[in-house]
């Protein structure tokens, strides 16, 4: 299967115009049949690939979220005694290098999902929980993907404050590092940043600049996502942290990334959005953000420069996207 492979869909009519966006949260649903590769069809390569209790279980969760529906509760998942171990022991060697490796503001709200989300070494803690939280924090909400949606969709979401992620846990044979999201990433990695008011304005801009945009701007954007809510490290008090999700799900890379091997450079969406990456492995880069309003600033700047005859906005009363100075 193409489990890793990105095909850029063509979004434009034949006319050239603007590439469909949604224009409503509801319109989200709308990803959920074009995923490009459907999330239970695995790899030779994927260590979970001759697992046929694995398969099946992933089959189970590609399933759950193909069905899902905006405005459903997300599906309460009974998770296996043997994802629960794997879970532990990623759960345990993340949280022995949180407090040293990770930003403040992940740990600061590590604290409350703790308390407020049922996480624990024992426990994978539910996206329905999760997501309810988030909405009470920055107005966050998650939704289930059964796959690997294009940069144009996952990116759109991020405009209606919607965080695509996935339920499956990774095969156990690999805790370390994963190339591809498993709940560990998006609970563990992505969660604790989304409950941060400034970090959840940042995302919202790169999924507002997305909307409608040309296809290279698309991938120009998807760049900075990556070198920032994946991989983006920052200096808090003199001190370099990690903030991105990709490691801080990773114990893996997330101690080789603070080790002072990988080459660093100073974000700035300019040039971070032309930057090659590897997908399969620790990154050979990192850029380094001074913090979350700066990103977020920087993000505004670079948005402007898109080619797009329109601007857009996001009601919060009508959850729908806004369209200003259409000409
Ligand atoms: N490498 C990360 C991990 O092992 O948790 C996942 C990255 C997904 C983009
Ligand atoms: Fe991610």
């Amino acid at each position: 299967c193409e489990y890793f492979s990105i095909i850029s869909r063509n979004y434009k009519d034949n006319l050239g115009t603007v590439p469909w966006f949604p224009r409503r949260i509801r319109d989200l649903d709308k990803f959920a049949n074009q995923i490009l590769s459907y999330g239970n069809e695995l790899d030779s390569d994927h260590p979970g690939f001759t697992d046929s209790v694995y398969c099946e279980r992933r089959k189970y969760f590609a399933d759950l979220a193909y069905n899902y529906k905006h405005g459903q509760p997300i599906p309460t998942v009974v998770y296996t005694k043997k994802e629960i171990e794997t879970w532990g022991v990623i759960f345990r060697k993340l949280t022995s290098l949180y407090p040293k490796y990770a930003c403040k503001e992940h740990n600061h709200v590590f604290q409350l999902l703790i308390e407020n989300c049922g996480y624990s070494e024992n426990h994978i803690p539910q996206l329905e929980d999760i997501s309810n939280f988030l909405k009470d924090c920055t107005g966050f909400t998650l939704r289930p993907v059964a796959g690997l949606l294009s940069s144009r969709d996952f990116l759109a979401g991020l405009a209606f404050r919607v965080f695509h992620s996935t339920q499956y846990i990774r095969h156990y044979s690999q805790p370390l590092y994963t190339p591809e999201p498993d709940v560990c990433h998006e609970v563990l990695g992505h969660v604790p940043l989304f409950a941060d008011p400034d970090f959840a304005q940042f995302a919202q801009v790169i999924g507002l600049a997305s909307l409608g945009a040309p296809d290279e701007y698309i991938q120009k954007l998807a760049t900075c996502f990556w070198f920032t809510v994946e991989f983006g490290l920052c200096r808090q008090n003199g001190e370099l942290k990690a903030y991105g999700a990709g490691l801080l799900s990773s114990f893996g890379e997330l101690q080789y990334s603070l080790s002072g091997k990988p080459e660093l450079k100073p974000f700035d969406p300019e040039t971070t959005a032309l930057q090659k990456y590897p997908i399969t492995e620790y990154q050979p880069i990192y850029f380094v953000a001074e913090n979350f309003d700066d990103v977020k600033e920087k993000m505004i700047k670079y948005a402007h420069t898109i080619p797009r005859n329109f601007g857009v906005t996001y009601d919060f009363y009508t959850q729908s996207i806004r369209i200003i100075n259409s000409k």
